[in-house]
């Protein structure tokens, strides 16, 4: 596709920028955190969907320069934040494929000492995490982002071939359940089991639970009766800009 031929282009002028969803810890009844999500304005298209362009990046060797842009901007971000004096936890997504790259723990080092953010305000959010394979450097740059004290959340947990072989594999914090699950919970029996199932799980396994997807107070409601520990979704706030955000956060539920 020529708009992949654009991507790196994109970046170097300003036109990618990052949107960022708050997250919400249920128990303790405040936002503590923001999930960074990739947009993309082009001059003459217009906003172009993340779906299309990350997925188009994943498949076509250019997702490491957009998460290195991600990244830098998020930590950036999240060291501004917590200057402030708010404990702020940033997620930024990381295809699980490129945790094989040799210098990508290297690059997240130099990145949190160039904006002063302590390593545990960071959490790497897995996605594709068929790609990590059992013999693969990716479970060594796992362990050493770890011992540095980044957090890993486990993304869209239940759907795609993210299954409980991953889970005992990768050395997780949190479990991020898919919004397909949530969404639906309260009109499909079967969701709701899942979701309760996987609260469990994660929990007896000494794990963070976060529900995406939550778009009402009902649900976050039957989120809190669940035990769920996080809630992100339209309920609790849409992806917004970093003002936007820096004036939920003053405002402090
Ligand atoms: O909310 P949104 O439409 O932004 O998300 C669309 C998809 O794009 C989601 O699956 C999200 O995980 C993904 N995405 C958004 N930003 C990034 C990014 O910086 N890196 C990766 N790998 N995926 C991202
Ligand atoms: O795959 P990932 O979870 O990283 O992507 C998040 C995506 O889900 C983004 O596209 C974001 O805009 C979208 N999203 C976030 N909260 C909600 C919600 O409550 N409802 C719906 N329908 N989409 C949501
Ligand atoms: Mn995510
Ligand atoms: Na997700």
């Amino acid at each position: 596709v020529s708009l992949l031929g654009e991507l790196d282009q994109a970046i170097d002028q300003g036109e990618v920028w990052l949107a960022y969803q708050p997250q919400y810890d249920i128990k303790r009844g405040q936002i503590i955190g923001a999930e960074a999500l990739a947009r993309w304005t082009h001059p003459h298209k217009g906003p172009i969907s993340p779906s299309e362009f990350v997925a188009a990046a994943e498949n076509n060797g250019r997702i490491a320069k957009l998460t290195d842009f991600v990244l830098d901007r998020a930590i950036g971000a999240a060291a501004a934040v917590n200057r402030r004096g708010v404990p702020f936890q940033i997620a930024v997504n990381l295809s699980a494929r490129l945790l094989s790259d040799r210098d990508l723990l290297d690059r997240i080092t130099a990145m949190l000492a160039a904006h002063d953010l302590d390593p545990r305000h960071l959490t790497l959010e897995l996605t594709e995490t068929a790609t990590l394979q059992d013999a693969d450097s990716g479970l060594a740059t796992l362990d050493a982002l770890t011992r540095l004290g980044v957090r890993i959340a486990i993304d869209d947990y239940g759907t795609g071939l993210s299954t409980l072989d991953y889970l005992k594999k990768i050395p997780a914090n949190e479990i991020k359940i898919d919004q397909s699950f949530v969404k639906s919970m309260r009109v499909n029996r079967s969701d709701l089991i899942m979701v309760q199932s996987t609260i469990a799980l994660a929990h007896s396994l000494g794990r963070t639970v976060v529900a995406e997807g939550v778009e009402d107070k009902q649900c976050l409601d039957e989120l809190t009766r669940m035990g769920c520990d996080v809630a992100q979704g339209f309920a609790i706030g849409r992806p917004m800009g970093v003002r936007e955000l820096i004036q939920r956060l003053q405002i402090r539920s």
